[in-house]
Parts: C-alpha cells; structure tokens; sequence
C-alpha cells in the first residue's frame, strides 16, 4: 500500500549510496546522492548528484508530487535535520523513512509523517517493510486529518456486525485518538450471532443500531470492513457520500469516498486496521489487541485458507499484547446454570456410539450449544460430536470432528436434507452448524421429545458420515 508516487533516495555520501546499491536498490526507486566533501568524482553507479546539497531548492528540482515518499539514508545529525526540513519545505506532505544506525529519536526534527529504522543490518525485504509501514503511516496521518475537525465521526460497519468489523471500528476509534461518545460504532441491524454477542459482552464495546435518518447526527462518516452495496439495492444517500472506507473485500463501485483502503488480498480489515497502529506507534492496549487478533482469527477461520502473509504478521504483532482471559471470556463464555444442568442430565446416560457423541440438551441458550459439542469431542472414543437444543421454534445443532474424516460441513447439509426442508447448514471441515424447524421434526419423526430427536439425528449422522463422496 505504497501508493502510486515515485520514491526517492537521499543518500548522505558514496559510501552510504553504494551500501543502498548493495542492499538492492530497486528499479522503480530515484536515486540520488549528497557528496561529501573529496567525492565530487566517485559517484556511484545508478546515482544523479543532488545539486547543491539537501536543501529546498535541490528536493524542489526533483519535482515531487503528492503520494512521493522519501528516504534519507545518513548517520549524521545535522544533515539529516537538513534534509527532513528540506523536504518537509519542498513536498510538505511526502512521509520520511530515516535510515540510520547511530541516530536516535531525539535527533530527528518534528514531522508529521516521519519514521525511523536501522540501516546496516537491513536487508531488501526489511526495507520493503519499512516502506510499507511509512505507506500505513501516511493513511494515518491523512485519515487524523480528515477528520480532525469533526464534532461528531460515525464509524459504520455492517448490518449484523462480525468481529472483524467491530475490532477494525475500535481500532479506528483509537486511530483517531477518539471515545465512545464522538465516534460511536453504528449499524443498521443488531448483532444476532451468540458468539458476536460474547465478543462485545467481554469486551464492553457498544454498537449502536441507528437509522438513515439518525445519520444526519454525524458531520463525518466512515464505512469499515463495508462497502455501500451491502446496505441493499436503493441505499440511503448518505452512505454513498462517506469520508473513508477502509474494506477487504472486492472493490464496488457507485459511492463517492474521499479516502479509501481496499485491500481485497487481506483477510480481514483488522489486518488493515493492525498495521495502522503498528505504523503510526499508537498504544495497543490489551483490549485492543484482543478485539484485533480475535476479529482477525474469526474473518480467517483461524488464519486458515483465506489468510495472507500480512494477516499473519498482524495476527502476531496484536499476539503480544492481547489479553488470554479476555479471549478466553469471549470464546468460552460463561455457561448459565440451566444450560449446565441441561448438559448434566444429557451426560446422565451418555454414550460413543459408533464414533458419534451425541448429546440432546432441550431447551437452552444458543452458545451453550457450540461449547457442549466441544466438550463432547473430548469423550473416549468420540470422532464426532454432535450437540442439540431446542432455541425458539428450531433445533439447533452443532458438530465438531477430530478432522480425518468427512468435512463436517457436508454432512450437516446432508442430514439437513434427510430429515426434511425448511432448514439449513453450513460450516467448514472441522466444525458445522445445522438448524432444523422443529414443527418439521414432528412431521417427520411424528414427534420431537429428546428421545424421538436424538433418534432421528443419530440415524441421518450415521447415514451422512458413511455416504460415498
Ligand atoms: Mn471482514
């Protein structure tokens, strides 16, 4: 994400220039050089001379625009300060990569945009990163700018929020150095899925439902880990006027966005967001990094298939700081205790039959049962686990496996179907959802008291699980 501009190359001395050449220059770098004094005559190959030194008028003759970036490759204080205010004079936009090993922060002069790293023991990829990282820093500096003078920042995800946009719309929050109350995290629709609901039990995080018309509170909007298509075939004209969209997913066209960030090659926008506060060394506090780290685990199923090298880096830089109470809160929540005696009076006459676990709760709260089939993974013998509970009109089940046998998501679809329509499912290799209308369930079984259920599933399973793929 380093923009489009052209990147130059200040390098203070021959010697610094042909150790930049070693490194690897890259071809779609402009290298240039400062001699120092008695090397007027050794320039080095691939290198113009900066006439006149690092100066205003010398950065000016470079011409730089609008997404340039510079790099000053130097050891030396004074002419390292010359150069970030030479620049600073000439592209006062341009963000500054200062490459040194003696310097330290106290050396170098305020700017807005200015990062600094080592130099010696660099090589090309550690340099490529660190362009990245002034590429990140940049959307910072330009997305505090934009909206610096609002009163009031709406930061809108998706109707029904996942934890990737929640993490990805605290993180902006903190970008902006702003609380709750002047940039609140809104939507159109409320989070219905347990496990989205734990995420912001754990973590204290509010998402206010709002309507199109209660958009008009805000003098600046920004849509994360959503683009306007989302909100339906005729969205309210607000959301087609936006400040920033930051988004990984495909590029849509027909809204207008003064600043975007689409990378449609990440696997989440809290990879985006993670990199944002990495650059710009904002504080990650430990409610942060988990919100980050778990929004990044759930968008890649656990840095799975659809994760890229960048979701991997983000992943371990808010690793380190994360909180694993907190984590655990949100993937374990607290079991209530009907939903435990539930699961005591299933275990009572609990048996592996046939490699299936399967255990009948009744009536309970949804998220009792995705964590009793974890726990009914852990039996003697068990390769699948199946828990079942009746929540509102339907029965609800989940499935995990141990992962060498059929993908659990098939088969749920599979049983799903036998025992009859109006339902769904879905789910990935190891770990599968199934919903079933339980009015369905009497018509097909006559009945649906939890000896009758537990018939009917262990049969469609056994059925399912040993069907030829
Ligand atoms: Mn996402």
């Amino acid at each position: 994400m380093n923009g489009v501009g052209s990147r130059f190359i200040v390098c203070d001395g021959a010697e610094l220039a042909r150790l930049w050449a070693r490194i690897g220059a890259s071809e779609s770098e402009e290298l240039t050089w400062v001699p120092r004094e008695d090397e007027s005559r050794a320039r080095p190959p691939g290198f113009r001379v900066l006439q006149g030194g690092a100066t205003a008028q010398a950065i000016r003759r470079l011409d730089p625009k609008g997404d340039d970036e510079f790099a000053l490759i130097s050891d030396d204080g004074p002419f390292v300060r010359a150069a970030v205010a030479a620049v600073s004079d000439a592209a006062p936009d341009a963000p500054v990569l200062v490459m040194s090993d003696r310097l330290t922060d106290e050396d170098l002069p305020e700017h807005p945009c200015l990062r600094h790293t080592g130099l010696r023991t660099q090589i090309r990829d550690d340099v490529d990163h660190e362009f990245a990282h002034l590429g990140n820093l940049r959307r910072v500096v330009r997305l505090q700018a934009l909206f610096e003078a609002r009163d009031r920042v709406g930061i809108m995800l998706q109707p029904d929020p996942d934890p990737d946009g929640i993490a990805a719309g605290l993180a902006l929050r903190a970008v902006l150095g702003r609380k709750a109350p002047t940039a609140p995290l809104i939507s159109f629709g409320e989070i219905t899925r347990p496990e989205n609901q734990a995420m912001v039990l754990a973590l204290d995080i509010n998402v206010r439902t709002v309507t199109p018309k209660e958009l008009d509170e805000f003098d600046g909007l920004a849509l994360v880990d959503v683009q306007p298509n989302v909100f339906g075939e005729s969205p309210p004209a607000r959301v087609l006027s936006v400040e920033a969209v930051i988004d990984h997913h495909p590029e849509r066209g027909g809204y207008d966005a003064v600043l975007k960030d689409i990378r449609s090659s990440y696997g989440a926008t809290a990879t985006i967001l993670t990199e944002y506060i990495r650059a710009a060394g904002i504080e990650l506090t430990p409610r942060l990094s988990t919100a980050l780290l778990y929004g990044i685990k759930s968008d890649t199923r656990l840095l799975g298939r659809d994760a890229s090298a960048a979701d991997m880096q983000a992943f371990g830089f808010a690793h380190s700081t994360h909180s694993p109470a907190l984590l655990r809160r949100i993937e374990r929540p607290a079991l209530p205790w009907d939903g435990l005696r539930a699961l005591g009076r299933a275990l009572a006459h609990t048996r592996v039959d046939e490699g299936i676990h399967l255990l009948v709760l009744g009536r309970v709260r949804e998220d009792v049962i995705a964590q009793v089939a974890e726990l009914g993974l852990q039996a003697e013998g068990a390769e699948w686990a199946i828990a079942a509970g009746a929540v509102g009109r339907n029965l609800v089940f989940s499935v995990r496996n141990t992962g060498h046998v059929r993908a659990a998501g098939e088969v749920v679809r599979a049983v799903v179907e036998s025992i009859g329509g109006g339902g769904g499912g879905g789910g990935h290799r190891s770990m599968a959802k199934g919903i079933i209308p339980l009015r369905v369930i009497r018509e097909t079984c006559g009945r649906a008291d939890r000896h009758t259920i537990h018939q009917a599933l262990f049969d469609a399973f056994v059925r399912a699980i040993n069907e030829q793929v």
